[in-house]
Parts: structure tokens; C-alpha cells; sequence
């Protein structure tokens, strides 16, 4: 039933990315951090998974103050991970296997430690003091504004060597780059350009909506008793973005003959401006990651949980898929080193893990857009069972635990919400097998790992064809081959319904029409089926549910039918 796409669309749009965050993929030296070696070790399995791109978390030279996006040298890498001779060995092998490789690119912000940074800090007339963003104290001797860091205290640290405060939207170990100043956009494309002749596809870009700050850096909005104010709208989609990513495209892509990829990690963007960036007349981004899906289980701050709410995931995934439309392009994914386990998050972890893995996947990739797999997803990898502060290693955990604590707040509640959606819970290692540290290491893995990887591992389920990992290698498999899935319209079924994800994909006169059930029940609905003629095309219990007026779907159960 699967048609042939019969076009020729940019490659991008018929691919699957796989992420590998590299300091827990596959370590070869037994110093218990991954390496580009063990990547390379391991593209055999990534071809047989099917997927078309790598991207890579940094692995540049880093003080590895936030795990590599703390970088010091965009042009090397860190011996941690290897060498360049490494990363074109495997940006060459990984071609053999027709994958390509896209590098993280982290120009926000730089590591202190960079020599850009050590100059700028060395003093006020250093010809680089102005590639960082440096403001006086007030005249009251305190902070230039209230902002505070997302891994928490204030975004100003004070250097006593030239008697000023530089800005940090993030650790104090990230100083953020100044984006005003054109020879430091020219140095950021130079840099680029050179990892695109050295034959990388393209970048993920590392928050870059927030390179444009408001001038004048004035306070943000600060509610009474806080201690700090918000300077998030101050920062993001600021007002210069638009010319500096048109900029960079003009500088780095327009002038080269292949397409490459762009991703731009966009926290806070809205749809319609998503539309616009990604919208190719426009010479900006291919794609953006957006955040509204997954804080949709986040109230007061990222570590304040909701109940999860299939309205609310069903409302703002449909509404991206219909904006973005024919004009933008969106990206899909649930994981990424940032967020907890999907299975963990939104499926049943427990009694129906590989079920609701299964049905996640399906209804993920059956949107429209680029779909990312986050390593170990495909094998419906789960949270970690923390009990204590000790086993976590995340600065951004390990902070604002230090905050509750010097605050005397609820250390209990702040633990839930780190075991709920501490970072760490992605960063275990990879489970590669059922042995002893799951043949991530031979030595001691930095980041313990998951008990259940005897359970749940690449070597049991490459053997398994029902495993969740051959079931991603269908999913990633029908992207290349059937065009409804990549290129189809989508509408949203079931809108209203708090058990049911329905939605049909439509080209010409073909179609498909997704069924799920998000529950641990049984559910009975009636409908009118958009298709007679319809055939099943995948689905996760041995035998399908036929396409009926009245249907029947079983615990986590997905389906997907074809016209
Ligand atoms: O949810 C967020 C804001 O709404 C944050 O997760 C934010 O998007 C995120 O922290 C930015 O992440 C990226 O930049 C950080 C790095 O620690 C993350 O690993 C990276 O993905 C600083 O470079
Ligand atoms: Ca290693």
C-alpha cells in the first residue's frame, strides 16, 4: 500500500534525526564517558534503525560546566570526546551508511574559558570587551537589572578584575556573547562555515532566540516578595533575531549548492512567528524547536507538576500542525537531553510500557514535520528511580536544590519535581545490553545506570521483531517511502475526547487515519470512518482493529489506516 514519494523534496523533510548525547552514548576507553569512537562503533545499529541524521550534542572543547554547552573552543574537541581526526572519520563512515552528521552549535553564550572571554575580561579597552555583554553596577552599587539565570540566582557576575558585571542567562560559566557587535557575528559564521566544509549538514541551534536582548537591558517584571524579576520576555524573540538569523543564512547557506539543516531551539516562540522563521521565502530556519507541548505538564515553573491533560497536549500540537501549515515546517519530537522520558512522563512505564511506547512513537511521527528520536527512545527507555540528591549531577538540578534549601523550602516537593523532570533522568547511559553498566562502559559510567536495562535493552530487542525498536524502524522507515505521512494536510479527530488521539493526513485522494488510546482502559466509540476502502498500515497489538462505525480500542492501543 505504501506509495513511492514521487517528488523530490528537500531531504530533510523524508528524514528521521536520531540525538546522541554523546557523554553517555558509548564509551570505548573505559574512562566512563562516552566518545565519538563509540559512535562510530555503533553506526551499524543506528543504519538498522533506519535513521538519516545524527545530531550531536557538544563535543567541542569545554570546561564541561553544563555537560559541553559550555564551550571554549568551537573548533576542537574536547579530549573527553576524542579528536577532529575522530569526527571526520566519523563524519565519513556515517556517510557510507548515507547518514550525516549535524553539530550542536552553542553561540548564545561561550565558556568563560574561552580566550574570546579571557580577553574581553582582561580589560575595558581590550578590542574584545565588546563581544560580551559588561554593564557598571547601579548607582547604588547594586546589579545593572533584577533578571534572574534559569540555573537560578541573578544573570550579572561581578568581575573584580575590571570592576564590572558581565551577563549570563545561564551558568556564570556562560557569559552570553554580544550579538550587537558585528565582528563577533563574523567570527560565530567563519566558525560555521568551517564546519560545513569540513562536511557537517547543518546545525542545531542552541537557544538561539535569544541572541537579541532588548536595548537598554531595563528590569523585568518582578512579583512582590520575589527576589528576582523575569527578564525571559526581555530576552527571547527580541528584536534584531529576524535580521541576524537572516544574516547568518545569507553568510553560512545561501551561497552553498546542497540544503543543509537548521534547527533553532526557540523556548518561548510562538506559532505564528515560528511560521514566519521557518517559512524558507523568508531565509532564516528550516525548522524550530518550540516548548508549548512539553510544558503543558508544568505550572509555577518548571519543576511545579500538572496532571497530564490530552485536551491540552491534543489543543497545542494541533494548532502548531494547522499554523505552520504549508508555509512553516515543524519539528516533532517528546525527548531530548533537557526533558524526562516520555514513557515515564506520558505513557505506563509499568504494565503497558512497550504498548504506550509504541503508540507515543506512532503518534508522534505520524504528524507532519521532522520527527527527532532522543537515544534510547526507540527502545522505550524510562525515568530513573532517584531517591536521593546524590545520584543527580545536573548543575541546573544541583542549584536550584542549593536554593530551596538556603530559602528553607519544601526540599521533599523539589525532589519530586527533579525526579519528575530533572535532566538527568535523559543522561543515563545508553542500554546497549543486559550485562553489568548495560555495556555502556568497562569502567565506571559518570552517571549511574538504569536497573532495568536487563529488562529493557538494544540487544534484546534487535532480536525481538515486536520490540519497540523494530517498531521505530517502521515508523522511520514509512517516512522515506509513503507521501501522505511526510507531505499530507492534518486534521484533528476527537477533539474533545480525553482518552482518544484521532487524526487523519491527507494527499490527493489518499489518506490515513490514526486511532489511539491514551488510557489504561478499554474504550468504545462510534464515528463515521473518512474511508471505505481503507487497509491497516501499522499497529501495536497482534491483530489490528478493522476501520468501523463502531470501534473498539484496547489499552494503548494505536492503529494507523491507510486509502
Ligand atoms: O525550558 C526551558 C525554557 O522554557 C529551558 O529548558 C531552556 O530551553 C533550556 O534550558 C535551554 O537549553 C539549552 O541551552 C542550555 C543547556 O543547558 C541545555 O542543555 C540546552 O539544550 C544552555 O546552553
Ligand atoms: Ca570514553
Amino acid at each position: 500500500m505504501t506509495q513511492s514519494l514521487g517528488e523530490n523534496p528537500v531531504w530533510w523533510k523524508t528524514s528521521t534525526v536520531y540525538q546522541i548525547y554523546p557523554r553517555s552514548f558509548a564509551d570505548t576507553n573505559g574512562d566512563g564517558f562516552g566518545d565519538v569512537r563509540g559512535i562510530i562503533d555503533r553506526l551499524g545499529y543506528l543504519a538498522h534503525l533506519g535513521v538519516d541524521v545524527l545530531w550531536l550534542s557538544p563535543i567541542y572543547k569545554s570546561p564541561q560546566d553544563d555537560n559541553g554547552y559550555d564551550i571554549s573552543d568551537y573548533q576542537d574537541i574536547d579530549p573527553l570526546f576524542g579528536s577532529l581526526a575522530d569526527v571526520d572519520e566519523l563524519i565519513a563512515r556515517a556517510k557510507e551508511h548515507n547518514i550525516r552528521i549535524v553539530m550542536d552549535l552553542v553561540v548564545n553564550h561561550s565558556s568563560d574559558e574561552h580566550p574570546w572571554f579571557v580577553e574581553s575580561r582582561s580589560s575595558k579597552d581590550n578590542p574584545k570587551r565588546d563581544w560580551y555583554i559588561w554593564r557598571p553596577a547601579r548607582e547604588d552599587g547594586g546589579r545593572p537589572n533584577n533578571w534572574s539565570s534559569f540555573f537560578s540566582g541573578s544573570v550579572w557576575e561581578w568581575d573584580e578584575g575590571t570592576q564590572e558585571y558581565f551577563l549570563h542567562l545561564f551558568s556564570k560559566k556562560q557569559p552570553d556573547l554580544n550579538w550587537e557587535n558585528p565582528d563577533l557575528r563574523r567570527a560565530v559564521y567563519d566558525m560555521m562555515n568551517w564546519w560545513l566544509d569540513r562536511g557537517v549538514a547543518g546545525f542545531r541551534m542552541d537557544v538561539i532566540n535569544l541572541i537579541s536582548k532588548v536595548p537598554g537591558l531595563p528590569d523585568g517584571e518582578q512579583a512582590p516578595g520575589d527576589e528576582f524579576g523575569n527578564g525571559f520576555p526581555l530576552t527571547a524573540n527580541g528584536p534584531r533575531l529576524t535580521e541576524f538569523l537572516q544574516e547568518m543564512h545569507r553568510e553560512v547557506f545561501a551561497h552553498r549548492d546542497e540544503a543543509f539543516l537548521t534547527v533553532g531551539e526557540c523556548p518561548g516562540i510562538r506559532a505564528e512567528f515560528a511560521t514566519e522563521v521557518t517559512n524558507p521565502a523568508n531565509a532564516m530556519l528550516d525548522m524550530v524547536f518550540q516548548f508549548e507541548h512539553v510544558g503543558i505538564d508544568q505550572g509555577n515553573g518548571k519543576w511545579d507538576e500538572l496532571p497530564f491533560d490530552l485536551l491540552k497536549l491534543k489543543s497545542s500540537l494541533g494548532y502548531w500542525q494547522t499554523q505552520l501549515g504549508e508555509e512553516g515546517w515543524n519539528s516533532l519530537y517528546w525527548n531530548n537531553h533537557d526533558q524526562p522520558r516520555i514513557v515515564s512522563r506520558w505513557g505506563n512505564d509499568a504494565e503497558y510500557r512497550e504498548l504506550s511506547a509504541k503508540l507515543l512513537g506512532t503518534v508522534l511521527h505520524f504528524h507532519r514535520g521532522t520527527p527527532y528520536v532522543y537515544q534510547g527512545e526507540e527502545l522505550g527507555m524510562t525515568n530513573f528511580p532517584f531517591t536521593s540528591i546524590d545520584q543527580f549531577q545536573d548543575l541546573e538540578t544541583l542549584n536550584h536544590h542549593r536554593e530551596v534549601l538556603g530559602h528553607n523550602g519544601d526540599v521533599n516537593a523539589a525532589m519530586n519535581g527533579f525526579r519528575k523532570f530533572g535532566r538527568d533522568n535523559a543522561r543515563t547511559p545508553m542500554h546497549w545490553d543486559g550485562s553489568v553498566d548495560a555495556g555502556f562502559s568497562r569502567g565506571t559510567p559518570w552517571l549511574a545506570v538504569n536497573p532495568n536495562h536487563q529488562q529493557i535493552n538494544a540487544a534484546q530487542q534487535v532480536g525481538d521483531p515486536n520490540s519497540v525498536f523494530h517498531f521505530y524502524r517502521r515508523l522511520i522507515a514509512l517516512r522515506k517511502t509513503d507521501r501522505v505521512m511526510a507531505f499530507g494536510d492534518f486534521t484533528m479527530w476527537f477533539e474533545h475526547d480525553p482518552e482518544v488521539y484521532g487524526f487523519t493526513r491527507r494527499l490527493d485522494a489518499e489518506g490515513l487515519l490514526l486511532l489511539a488510546n491514551w488510557s489504561n482502559n478499554d474504550v468504545h466509540r462510534t464515528f463515521e470512518p473518512p474511508s471505505d476502502s481503507a487497509v491497516t498500515l501499522i499497529h501495536n497489538y497482534p491483530d489490528a482493529p478493522a476501520i468501523a462505525a463502531e470501534i473498539s480500542l484496547r489499552p494503548w492501543e494505536v492503529v494507523v489506516h491507510r486509502w
